[in-house]
């Protein structure tokens, strides 16, 4: 795989400060596949610097100026997305097909999202005797994890863009190289020098960096519950403005009269894409208790096709997931689910026949999870699945409910009406509807601790501005 040994700062490639390097390893055969510099605080400052000299041209350009970098920003993403595509495969693990599909598809529509809203959202608008600006926030402070690594990083940089903010990005350690395309993709787009800048390195470190630095004005954090709340205290003490993108425990919610076999079908598909790594993953499955044992037997079967494979081959529908770390922390929370009295109906703790090189864990389904149980409670990020039972609604719903989370969620019924009513009751951020369909204008983002502030759309946008009144 191709990498730069720089970081992309001021619209060219530098040499770190610093000699030190993190490799990338490809997590199907754990071969080392590139390096990237491992940024520190002197990295961030100079990115930060460039930031706050380019910001007055930038929060000047015209909207529909703005909007034109960003669509030429779009169009170097399509032009380079083969190369995306193959760079997630060998850094993440993600199967060919949704490295393509989703991993490269839907970043590119958002981007295409924000070079609309750039040239259409009203900057400025007219409340009684008052003209109310919508302004950029300033330099942004962007962190990102691996799990969607282009798509999280868009989420971010297109709406900062679209506002007239300029950005520094510090991308997750574990795939870094497909920020770099990125940020050959800003420079094919002309964006002017210094309006994004990347610094590869260590969370703790090059993150840490980015989080305390007094020339960043917002802090824009999607990973780990323990460090977003670290970033939010750390953005609170110096007054910083912070979008916080945090874990989720979603509840798949099949109510009596739904169409079982297919809730089932896509429910244990959304949890087993991306092996399991996604935020909003459907990873508790809800079903009536007279339809529970069908819905066990169902799933069954439909996680029998999910054999853990070689990422490349077109039949893979599961790779492995992203890190060593990541394998022993997923196979921990399966150990615990069967420690704490859950029934494994498919997979289990031990590695994959025939996969002795890569980090692969076995795609599993636990059933008789009860509420209280650890794996129906924290976030495992991995392809693992709980199915549990509810006796009517209201206990549906208290179960739905019951978590710190509150990121996304599905509700399956017979009719659209009844589905809605449920989801309404749900405190969740999103809720797909009979399986619903991804749409990049509408507001993704969490209820409770699974964060602050919306991505995407025009509430993405929302988070990068903030308001001035004139009073006449
Ligand atoms: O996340 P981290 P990790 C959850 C998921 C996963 C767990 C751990 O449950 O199993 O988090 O993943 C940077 N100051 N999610 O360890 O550490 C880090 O370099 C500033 C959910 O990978 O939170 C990376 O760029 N930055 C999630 C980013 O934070 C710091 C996606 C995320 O890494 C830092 C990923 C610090 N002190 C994991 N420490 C989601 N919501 O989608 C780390 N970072």
């Amino acid at each position: 795989m191709k990498s730069h040994d720089g970081m992309y700062i001021d619209g060219d490639w530098r040499p770190a400060v610093g000699t030190d390097t993190i490799e990338v390893v490809n997590p199907a055969d754990e071969r080392v596949i590139g390096s990237v510099p491992a940024g520190t605080a002197l990295d961030v400052d100079t990115a930060v610097r460039a930031a706050r000299a380019a910001l007055p041209g930038w929060a000047a350009t015209a909207p529909a100026d703005r909007a034109a970098r960003i669509a030429a920003l779009r169009d170097a993403l399509v032009a380079r997305r083969e190369e995306i595509a193959e760079t997630v495969v060998a850094e993440l693990g993600s199967t060919l097909s949704f490295a393509r599909n989703v991993q490269t598809a839907l970043p590119i529509a958002v981007a295409g999202s924000y070079a609309e809203l750039a040239a259409s959202h009203p900057f400025e608008e007219r409340v009684g005797n008052s003209t109310v600006l919508h302004e950029p926030v300033g330099v942004v402070g962007a962190i990102t994890p691996w799990n969607y690594p282009l798509h999280q990083i868009v989420a971010k940089v297109a709406p900062a863009l679209a506002a007239g903010c300029t950005v520094v990005l510090k991308p997750a350690e574990d795939a870094p190289l497909v920020a770099q395309l990125f940020a050959e993709a800003v420079h094919e787009a002309q964006l002017p020098a210094g309006v994004f800048n990347l610094v590869t390195g260590l969370g703790p470190v090059a993150g840490q960096a980015v989080a305390e630095h007094p020339g960043v004005d917002l802090l824009s954090f999607t990973g780990s519950t323990v460090v977003g709340k670290q970033i939010g205290a750390t953005a609170g003490a110096a007054v910083k403005r912070v979008a916080l993108e945090l874990g989720g425990k979603s509840a798949n919610v099949i109510l009596p009269g739904a169409d079982v076999a297919k809730a089932v079908k896509v429910g244990v598909a959304n949890v087993f894409a991306n092996s399991g790594q996604t935020c909003s993953a459907w990873t508790r499955m809800l079903v009536h208790a007279d339809q529970y044992e069908e819905a066990v037997e169902l799933a069954i079967v439909a996680a029998a096709k999910y054999v853990p494979g070689d990422p490349l081959h077109p039949d893979t529908r599961v790779g492995p997931v992203v890190s060593a770390r990541q394998r022993d922390r997923v196979c921990r929370y399966i150990d615990r689910g069967i420690a704490e009295g859950a029934r494994v109906v498919v997979g289990g703790p031990s590695a994959p026949d025939g996969q002795d090189r890569g980090y692969y864990v076995r795609p599993t389904v636990f059933a008789d999870v009860t509420p209280e149980m650890t794996i129906a409670q924290e976030e495992i990020f991995g392809p693992v699945l709980s199915i549990l039972k509810y006796a009517d609604e209201d206990d549906a719903l208290r179960i739905a409910n019951d978590t710190v989370y509150g990121l996304a969620g599905a509700v399956w019924a017979a009719d659209e009406a009844t589905a809605v009513a449920f989801a309404r009751r749900m405190d969740t951020g999103q809720v797909d509807i009979n399986g619903g369909r991804f749409n990049p204008l509408a507001p993704f983002g969490g209820y409770k601790q699974s964060g602050v502030g919306r991505e995407l759309g025009a509430h993405g946008l929302a988070e990068y501005l903030q308001t001035k009144s004139l009073q006449f």
